[in-house]
């Protein structure tokens, strides 16, 4: 079953049309920023929100950025594997990803030679439901479910997920 954080944080009223945008410093290919783009949309087809992108970092509602090691949050990260990302509960908006990660995008990871491929849209689709408050689930095909395993692809809201959100908004 879904669950919030504590306190029960969410986006206000009026908020419902969220800009986000990339750490200019990040350089990432458009290959990688559709991979963002896809991974709102499994929220915005479900919940009245919408997700526009915008150059300006500094004035974004959800700043998406990879990061190596202690990067000033006090939530370093920790090289390859254990940490993968993270994204703080509203109306933080930052979203963290570990640079050191064996990140991939499209194809079909099953068959990556890295053993530690990780699918880069299931964490984003993940790490956007905590930006919109939901919490982990108990329910094992959630995208909320508090773990994924290496070289497997999880980007489709399962009901849990969706009946968690439409909760919140
Ligand atoms: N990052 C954790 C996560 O996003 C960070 C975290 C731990 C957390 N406890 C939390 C965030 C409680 C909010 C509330 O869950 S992670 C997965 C999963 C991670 C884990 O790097 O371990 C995914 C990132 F759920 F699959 F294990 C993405 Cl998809
Ligand atoms: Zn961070
Ligand atoms: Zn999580």
């Amino acid at each position: 079953h879904y669950s919030f954080f504590p306190g029960t944080p969410v986006w206000p009223q009026g908020r419902r049309d969220l800009s986000f945008a990339f750490l200019p410093a990040n350089e990432l290919s458009d290959e990688a920023k559709a991979v963002f783009v896809s991974a709102f949309q499994k929220w915005s087809t479900v919940i009245p929100m919408t997700f526009t992108e915008t150059t300006s970092f500094d004035s974004a509602d959800i700043k998406i950025g990879f990061y190596t090691g202690d990067h000033g949050d006090g939530e370093p990260f920790d090289g390859v594997l254990g940490t993968l990302a993270h994204a703080f509960s509203p109306p933080s908006g930052r979203f963290h990803l570990d640079s050191d990660e064996n990140w991939v995008i499209g194809g079909d990871i099953s068959t990556s030679s890295l053993t530690s491929a990780i699918d880069l849209e299931s964490v984003a689709v993940h790490e956007i439901g905590h930006l919109l408050g939901l919490g982990h689930s108990s329910v094992e095909e959630s995208i909320m479910y508090p773990t994924i395993t290496s070289k497997t692809k999880k980007v489709d809201l399962a009901i849990d997920d969706v009946q968690g959100i439409q909760t919140l908004y």
